[in-house]
């Protein structure tokens, strides 16, 4: 398929190299994790020309902001990063990138203020964060469910763009049942439990009854939380200790989150999505550079889900999501 938009791809900053992950994989791989997060013309471009991706949405990658535990730093990283992905990207080649702004949610106010500079005077299209954020110290974890978040919801709500829950790993304080398994922390597992738990907290914190018209993504297929919905529900609905919730549990996943394709390229999982969710709430990603673009695309363009569902999903619900004025629907 041509005219593909791919909506969770990354780009890193000088600043933010800090907070990238160790990732054990080879030398050779991760040269071109490296040189792929920097670049936009050299390898980007002609990797997406290859494989029909007409456009990325671009993201800082992980760690990122989250990672800094000092708040007037993090602000910082923020905005240089978001100047940045401006410079680099948008204004260089309008027709190929969108982007998501980072924001501080070490201090909420200022995180709303920074989405609100990059989507009114950036062009952004929404905001990613890479997880729980750090404060003061690596071992404070502040999930987005706290009430001291509500001013940051508001914003999202009101500015009406998509926010982006990215994975990062759990608190080095919470690793005990990664202990002698490096292999399962990262990308591998413990990015998806973290990522679900987080998006369950923003579920049940009754944040979607305040804020009815918030859209949220998750990506990977949506970090294993599809095909446990229904235990989810069912237990809680026995348990809720005292939560009150309008809706169904499920019934939350569905109307507020959307889910993207970011490093899962595997159709039976592919299929369920679509049918818990709808054709409209899926979307096409490869998690550049950390995935192979080539290997995304022959998958998606070649797995058995019909051309008007391809379309969807390789771009049409991205156009409405993310507003991408001037791409044709
Ligand atoms: C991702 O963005 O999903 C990611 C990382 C680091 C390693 C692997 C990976 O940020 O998929
Ligand atoms: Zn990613």
């Amino acid at each position: 398929m041509i005219g593909k938009i791919a909506i969770e791809e990354h780009f890193v900053t000088a600043d933010a190299k800090a907070y990238l992950p160790a990732l054990g994989v080879t030398t050779e791989v991760q040269r071109h994790i490296d040189d792929g997060l920097t670049d936009v013309e050299r390898y980007r471009l002609p990797e997406m020309d290859r494989n029909g991706v007409q456009m990325q949405v671009v993201s800082l990658t992980a760690d990122g902001v989250q990672l800094e535990p000092d708040r007037s730093k993090a602000i910082d990283v923020a905005k240089g990063a978001n100047d940045e992905l401006a410079e680099k990207f948008l204004k260089r080649h309008p027709s190929r990138f969108a982007c998501l702004a980072a924001v501080a949610l070490q201090d909420p106010k200022a995180a709303a203020d920074e989405l609100e500079r990059a989507v009114r005077q950036l062009g952004f299209k929404g905001v990613l964060a890479n997880g729980f954020s750090n404060l003061g110290d690596l071992n404070t974890a502040e999930y987005y469910d706290d009430p001291k978040f509500l001013p940051f919801w508001e914003r999202v709500a009101a500015l009406d763009v998509p926010f982006y829950l990215h994975p990062r790993g759990p608190l080095d304080s919470q690793r005990a049942i990664y202990a002698g398994h490096p292999e399962l922390l990262g990308p591998a597992w413990a990015f998806g439990v973290e990522t679900g738990t987080h998006a369950l907290r923003l579920i049940t914190s009754g944040l979607f009854d305040r804020f009815p018209s918030l859209r949220l993504v998750i990506g990977h297929l949506g970090e294993g939380l599809v095909p446990m919905m229904w235990r989810a529900q069912n237990r809680f609905d026995y348990a809720p200790f005292g939560k009150v919730l309008k809706k169904p549990l499920a019934q939350y996943l569905k109307d507020h989150f959307y889910i993207s394709t970011s490093g899962n390229f595997h159709t039976p999982t592919l299929l369920n999505v679509i049918a818990e969710m709808g054709v409209d709430r899926v979307l096409f990603a490869v998690d550049y550079p950390y995935e192979r673009s080539d290997q995304a695309a022959s998958w998606f363009d070649n797995c058995p889900i019909g051309e008007e569902a391809r379309q969807k999903i390789g771009r049409l619900n991205a156009i409405t999501l993310f507003k991408l004025q001037g791409l044709a629907p």
